[in-house]
């Protein structure tokens, strides 16, 4: 239980989302939450069903992101009777909107009735054998950002953060996917070769700007986590190019089938 008065704040708006969400969608509650990033939006209509979908600033306490090329949009969606909550796009640290802007939607999903969340994001990869497309489960996380998405004294525990229930479910869907751990850079520039090599160094095998603080708020919301990375490029100075946001489209639209059928089998038997 954390009673910083910014928690519970954060914890009131999350409510007023969630029964904002319940009035738009006509469903009184979600089980499982999907964050769709970078490249993963081409994989979302293969979840389920289309209930209701609608701008994500139609709920109060949302600010409309400002990448991702679809503006943010929430969708209801039903998979074989599972309610899930699908996030298209989210709100990044180098918006500058605060740490409580990025994690409001895991928030938000929690207060929804969500026991699990799947985080998705479109990375770096470290490691050559991850070809632009390839999906990754994240098996753990580094926070490289300076920043704590909780408030006050909340000693929240982190180990087993993504779940190896839902992250040996995946395996059994695609016994080929590799596991990465994640560090979370702030952004927005992407790294230099020498921050590349630091990764390498301290055990990180995938780099991005979002998850890790989600992650550590849905853990402290009790929801269950899974993390999921399409590697979109290699990290920078492994390739010998430059870093393209056109790759991290293209690549996300190769790799979508594959996506969007791990993700449609893991919120059916998550
Ligand atoms: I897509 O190489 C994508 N997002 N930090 N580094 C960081 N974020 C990314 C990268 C990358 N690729």
């Amino acid at each position: 239980m954390n009673t910083h008065p910014s928690t519970l704040e954060a914890d009131a708006r999350a409510q007023q989302s969630a029964a904002a969400i319940a009035e738009l969608t006509g469903q009184p509650s979600h089980d499982i939450a999907v964050v769709l990033g970078s490249g993963w939006a081409p994989a979302a209509d293969l979840l389920g069903d289309t209930v209701a979908e609608f701008p994500i600033t139609d709920v109060p306490h949302f600010a409309a992101p400002v990448v991702e090329g679809h503006g943010g949009r929430l969708r209801s969606v039903d998979a074989d009777g599972v309610p899930v909550l699908v996030f298209l796009g989210r709100t990044h640290l180098y918006e500058e909107r605060g740490v409580d802007a990025v994690t409001h939607g895991v928030r938000t999903a929690a207060a929804a009735g969500c026991r699990a969340v799947v985080l998705t994001n479109g990375c770096g990869g470290l490691d050559p054998s991850w070809t632009p497309g390839t999906p990754v489960i994240i098996g753990d996380h580094i926070n490289l950002t300076g920043a704590s998405p909780l408030h006050g004294a909340h000693f929240v525990d982190l180990t087993h953060l993504y779940s190896p229930r839902l992250r040996g479910i995946c395996r059994e869907i695609d016994p080929t996917l590799a596991e990465g751990v994640y560090a979370q850079f702030r952004g927005p520039m992407y790294e230099t070769p020498a921050e590349i090599t630091m990764v390498r160094t301290i055990g990180g095998t995938l780099v991005g700007m979002s998850t890790a603080l989600e992650a550590i708020v849905s853990r402290a919301c009790g929801m269950e986590i899974l993390g999921l990375s399409l590697v979109t490029n290699l990290a920078a100075g492994m390739s010998g190019e430059p870093l393209d946001h056109e790759e991290v489209l293209a690549a996300g639209h190769a790799a979508a089938e594959r996506m969007g059928g791990i993700l449609a089998q893991v919120v059916r038997r998550a």
